[in-house]
């Protein structure tokens, strides 16, 4: 089959991870890249030996023939990008979080469905390692009927360095941090029925919210506690960006630890093994979890581009997690318990 030809709009941090990361699979070719600042597009048409580089969106997507395009720019043009790749027909992967708002992420999917294009999201976080292992755990029935869980993901990692523009979100942590850990929540208890939020902001220089603790109440009646800070203190065991979840069974327990480590425990005692994630040398130590499970979510996306399969990140899908993202942000303002 011949490789899927694609192109990327947005040549920033994520680029240079998302790329490499379509290119491990084989079965595509980025032809082209777009920049608002077009020497950072040139720097990565060079470092990855891209044929052509664009500072027009529209003018690449006249002059280029493509089997889909890469959204990687910043949130807030997600919208504007995501139409005018549907007015080409084309198929479409944007970066998570999908949208500015909600209302903003519901038109993009409509908008697709109306011209019947595919809308992918690359939402990572359900693509872990580990976390595909305690699905599977928790799937084999081994610590019995899950009443309750907890995810947290809390570092005191200078998230800011790298990732400065975080720095000017209004809606800092939950839409930043919340669109993966929500999402992973859908992935292994299903669907909310309720949300309780309460946000803080500890770091001063800062536009949003740098802590959030949400009360999810499950559509089976379980409850699941999900609490996010890069408050940038100091924690004993601190692993930036590992996502701890542990989870009670009527029949046993299971934990994903920091370090990948998988702990199930029954009445048999507790198994303990690792699950890393694969290694590639083109991923930054530092963020290694995350840059393996884009790979991960790329390989499902492409399967679905090829036509030879299912995603599992679509947008319709994704749309729930963004409900929730903003159902948080709502409680939060209102203090409230907010139906989903
Ligand atoms: O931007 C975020 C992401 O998608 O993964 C971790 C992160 O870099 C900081 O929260």
């Amino acid at each position: 089959m011949a490789d899927l030809k694609f192109a990327i709009f947005g040549t920033g941090f994520w680029s240079r991870f998302q790329l490499p990361g379509w290119l491990e699979h084989g079965g595509c070719e980025c032809v082209a890249a777009y920049n608002r600042t077009v020497s950072k597009a040139e720097a990565l048409a060079k470092d990855f030996g891209l044929p052509r580089e664009y500072a027009d969106p529209e003018e690449l997507l006249k002059n280029e023939e493509l089997d889909f395009l890469d959204i990687i720019t910043d949130v807030d043009t997600h919208p504007q990008f995501v139409e005018m790749a549907a007015k080409y027909k084309l198929p479409i992967v944007c970066q998570k979080p999908m949208a500015p708002s909600l209302a903003q992420a519901e038109r993009m999917v409509q908008v697709c469905k109306d011209a019947g294009v595919p809308l992918y999201i690359n939402e990572n976080w359900r693509w872990q390692t580990p976390m595909r292992e305690l699905k599977r755990v928790l799937d084999s029935g081994a610590i019995g009927t899950p009443f309750r869980a907890r995810i947290d993901m809390i570092s005191g990692f200078p998230v800011f360095e790298n990732q400065p523009f975080l720095k000017e979100l209004e809606q800092f942590i939950l839409t930043d941090l919340g669109s993966h850990t929500l999402d992973a929540g859908r992935f292994l208890f299903g669907e909310p029925e309720s949300l309780y939020c309460q946000t803080q902001r500890v770091h001063s220089g800062i536009k949003g919210e740098d802590v959030a603790t949400i009360l999810l109440k499950m559509k089976t009646g379980m409850p699941v506690l999900v609490e996010m800070a890069y408050a940038e203190n100091y924690l004993e065991r601190d692993r930036f960006p590992e996502t701890r979840v542990f989870v009670e069974g009527d029949k046993g327990s299971a934990l994903l630890d920091l370090d990948f480590w998988i702990r199930v425990t029954t009445g048999d005692g507790t198994h303990a093994k690792r699950y890393p994630p694969p290694r590639y040398e083109w991923a930054d130590p530092e963020y290694a979890i995350v840059h393996s499970s884009i790979a991960s979510c790329q390989a499902n996306l492409l399967e679905a581009l090829h036509g030879r399969g299912e995603a599992e990140t679509t947008g319709e899908d994704n749309l729930k997690t963004v409900r929730l993202v903003f159902g948080c942000y709502d409680s939060a303002a209102r203090n409230e318990v907010v139906t989903c």
